[in-house]
């Protein structure tokens, strides 16, 4: 018999489907080699993923599923490893939204890091809001930090929720953006280790029970305790992605005249620029250096983007 169902948990070699919006998780392993065309990711399954599935009996733990086929996939969201392999990685498929969770403090925010993703969000199709967790941490002791963040990420149009998930601030907001029963939305949760992903997930429905881990002392950075890429319910409505936190984030593969056209606050600018194609460094007349030196795009975010391109040399010389 063959069914269709949603990836919602990735272990390697097995996985748990379910047939959304119904939530009842059942084991499927892959049957022989499936490949996307042309595809040469790590991973050809990925949490997010429809699959048709084939099964003798009632999948169980002793007799799983087999997947037999993956469906073309509406978007998703891929890393190249940072060493030289370049290998991609697809962190998930059929996203309606990304949630990128990032703290000022513990761990210490790499905002090239943030532009990494967010860039690929946008690559990919993927909307993406900016969730800005630990605020009980910073929100009295570092104000400034704090505008100067909102500054930064407003100016290039990403939307910003506040949470903690120690005191429970914003996360009635955050529930209201990953949206109700009706819209049934698949969302990812992304972004470095330690910055409290699996924790908002508990505090948005105590009856999720993902692992939270510490911060180490040492290192003052998270100790990657989410090994795993899986699906959870939430009560209230929408299916939410906890991942590993990421290490790295290699960029998928831009020409460097392309790079600036997935900076949504560049993209609006650079019409006016003198030269096309424009790489906005060197060149006269660049309406996009103006809007910087104008404080329409921040100095921040033009970082991000020059060692963008500085990468790129990198990997293509
Ligand atoms: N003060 C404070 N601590 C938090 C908050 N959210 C998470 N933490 C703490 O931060 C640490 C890491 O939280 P996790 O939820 O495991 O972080 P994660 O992003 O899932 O980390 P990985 O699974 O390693 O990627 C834990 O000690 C949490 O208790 C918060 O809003 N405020
Ligand atoms: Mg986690
Ligand atoms: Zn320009």
């Amino acid at each position: 018999m063959k069914g269709q169902a949603t990836v919602v948990k990735n272990a390697g070699s097995h996985f748990l489907l379910s047939t959304l919006p119904e939530w009842a998780p059942f084991p499927a392993v892959l049957k022989g080699k499936i490949r996307l065309a042309g595809s040469d990711s790590t991973n050809p399954v990925a949490v997010g993923d429809h699959v048709m599935y084939e099964y003798q009996q009632e999948p169980s733990i002793t007799h799983p599923a087999s997947i037999i086929e993956v469906s073309d996939r509406d978007n998703y969201l891929i890393r190249k490893s940072t060493n030289l392999s370049r290998q991609s990685h697809v962190i998930a498929a059929n996203l309606d939204r990304a949630f990128i969770v990032v703290t000022l403090y513990f761990p210490e925010i790499k905002l090239p890091f943030l532009d990494r993703i967010l860039l690929t969000c946008e690559v990919y199709g993927i909307p993406a809001t900016i969730v800005l967790n630990k605020v009980d941490i910073f929100k009295k002791e570092f104000p400034d930090e704090l505008a100067d963040f909102h500054r930064i990420y407003e100016s290039a149009g990403y939307p910003i929720i506040e949470t903690s998930a120690l005191t429970g601030e914003g996360i009635d907001i955050l529930r209201d953006a990953i949206g109700s029963r009706d819209e049934c939305r698949v969302c990812l949760f992304t972004g470095e280790s330690g910055v409290g992903k699996s924790s908002i997930i508990k505090a948005l429905d105590p009856s999720l029970n993902p692992k939270v881990g510490d911060i180490s002392i040492a290192h003052l950075q998270g100790k990657h305790t989410t090994s795993l890429y899986e699906m959870y319910p939430v009560s209230s409505g929408g299916f939410i992605i906890d991942s590993p936190g990421l290490r790295g984030f290699g960029l998928v593969d831009l020409k460097k005249e392309e790079i600036g056209l997935y900076f949504p606050e560049m993209l609006s600018e650079m019409k006016a620029c003198r030269f096309t194609p424009c790489t906005h460094t060197h060149e006269p007349g660049c309406a996009v250096k103006l809007a910087v030196e104008q404080g329409r795009i921040s100095q921040e975010r033009y970082n991000s983007y020059l060692g963008m391109l500085e990468e790129d040399n990198k990997f293509r010389a």
